[in-house]
């Protein structure tokens, strides 16, 4: 078993050591683009899971619900997240979920983490 798993890492090394031997041939022949075509969405694809675990956004809206330690907001597109319009929860630290009451038109700062936001910031409008 651990052989096996071994070989599979020497696999794994082996081919993207070709593949980078390939690119670099790619770049000083100027030919071979199938080579080229298929290394780039690689690459962009391990970049993507990085990109959306901590971003930040701002959006703004209408608060619909208040909790201890949440805020429900009707909120506007955030194009960060993909999110279009729509109502729901988001985190938020005690100090800011009190410092808004229901029917606030408000603007906010957001910490994205996957499909979840925590407000870090609040502010009426
Ligand atoms: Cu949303």
């Amino acid at each position: 078993m651990k052989h096996l798993i071994l070989t599979l890492a020497a696999v794994g090394a082996a081919a993207s050591l070709t593949a980078c031997g390939k690119k670099e041939a790619t770049t000083a022949n100027g030919a071979a683009p199938p080579a080229t075509a298929s290394a780039a969405p690689a690459s962009e694809a391990g970049a993507m899971p990085m990109a959306a675990d901590a971003k930040m956004a701002k959006s703004t809206g209408t608060v619909t619900a208040v909790g201890a330690d949440s805020v429900t907001i009707d909120h506007a597109p955030i194009p960060e997240a993909n999110w279009p319009a729509m109502t729901m929860s988001f985190k938020a630290s005690p100090d800011l979920a009190k410092s808004v009451k229901v029917g606030d038109k408000v603007a906010f700062d957001l910490k994205l983490d996957g499909s979840a936001g925590e407000i870090t910031a609040i502010q009426k409008q």
